[in-house]
């Protein structure tokens, strides 16, 4: 899967090389390098501890519902199965759907546990079937990624980690400590930056956020940075003057660069499961996200949320998290998510 895409055109660039020249082959280059340098089995094994817990749900307790060799399905298996699904946080729109399909083509059959993990698999892949998943990069110049959600998502951390996959593809990351309303919010991203070798832009505590933002994409034009990564503080739809706030920082980057923030990524707790959902609801207008940050999936059961997530906020997933590492980040791939979820579920049993 492509880890970057070129997003909106500015329509009055005339500094870039000609014709889509440099900008084909960064693609080509983006793509390989990222999938190639990740990829040998270990994206698919992270992806499987991360989703360790969410899978012994779906696998281990599903297939606990098949004591004997083979069961029967009836109304009794349903509402068991249907309790186990809704433990993933899937919703109860998607666990219905999977009991009217088991139901349906099963009723009164005695069944092997495959088949339904199979119609488990069929309906998680139709519901998580997005497009535009790779990351909107700049045509030309650097890219502008402002990162939102509430408080204590995941959002620094997933900037770390979104910086270490940049820069491992041999992208130049400046980070904006976005988030001045603690002190101890910019100790942390400096540190990152630190660790991972990105310039930081940063204000003294207290000062507005949208001219550090200012500050650090000036300095991402100036330095001929690929990437510029702006942090905010955590808030909540409800407290406007901090939404304004959001559109503040957005308006002061588009001035430096129209078609900027080429993305405005909203990072997610899944360990919140359904109560993330809430919480996060109306970020999509207010703040114009493009894109989700899935952060924690490693600790939760309710991996499912990821469900929910896709059809609520009508963005695609783009990445998740899976640890509190640098490396903790993973392009979400739906099949890749699956698989992860589903596999050891066919495994014959040991
Ligand atoms: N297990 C796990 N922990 C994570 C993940 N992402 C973030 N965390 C942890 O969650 C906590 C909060 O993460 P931050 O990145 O500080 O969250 P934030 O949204 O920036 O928080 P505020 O700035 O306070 O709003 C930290 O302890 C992180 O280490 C993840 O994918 N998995
Ligand atoms: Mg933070």
């Amino acid at each position: 899967m492509a880890l970057f895409r070129f997003g909106r055109k500015p329509t009055t660039d005339t500094s870039a090389t000609p014709a889509g020249e440099s900008t084909a082959a960064e693609a080509v280059s983006a793509d390989t390098a990222a999938e190639g340098a990740r990829s040998g089995g270990g994206l698919l094994d992270r992806l499987r501890a991360g989703l360790a817990k969410t899978a012994r749900v779906l696998n281990t307790d599903v297939r606990d519902l098949f004591k004997r060799e083979g069961r029967l399905v009836d109304e009794e298996f349903l509402e068991e199965l249907r309790a186990t699904l809704i433990r993933t946080d899937m919703g109860p729109a998607a666990a219905e759907a999977i009991v009217v399909d088991v139901r349906e083509r099963l009723r009164a059959r005695v069944v092997d546990p495959e088949i339904v993990i199979d119609s488990i698999r069929r309906q998680l892949l139709g519901r998580l079937e997005q497009t535009g998943a790779a990351v909107a990069m700049a045509t030309s110049g650097p890219t502008v990624i402002l990162v939102t959600g509430v408080n204590g998502s995941g959002k620094t951390t997933s900037i770390a980690k979104l910086a270490r996959l940049f820069t491992r593809d041999g992208k130049r990351v400046v980070l904006g400590a976005g988030d001045t309303f603690r002190a101890a919010a910019v100790e942390q991203l400096s540190m990152w930056a630190g660790r991972l070798g990105a310039e930081i832009v940063r204000g003294d505590p207290g000062c507005d956020p949208a001219s550090v933002a200012h500050r650090a994409v000036a300095r991402a034009i100036e330095g001929s940075f690929d990437v510029c990564i702006i942090d905010t503080a955590g808030r909540l739809q409800t407290q406007s003057n901090l939404m304004q706030e959001l559109s503040k920082i957005r308006r002061v980057i588009a001035k430096q660069i129209p078609d900027a923030p080429h993305e405005v990524l909203l990072v997610i707790d899944a360990t919140a499961g359904q109560n993330a959902l809430s919480q996060a609801k109306g970020f999509k207008e207010a703040a114009g996200c493009t894109g989700i940050v899935l952060a924690k999936l490693d600790g939760s059961a309710r991996g499912g949320v990821i469900v929910p997530v896709t059809e609520q906020f009508g963005l695609p997933v783009k990445f998740v998290g899976l640890g509190e590492t640098a490396d903790d980040l993973e392009v979400f791939s739906p099949e890749r998510f699956v698989v992860a979820l589903l596999e050891g579920a066919l495994a014959p049993a040991s």
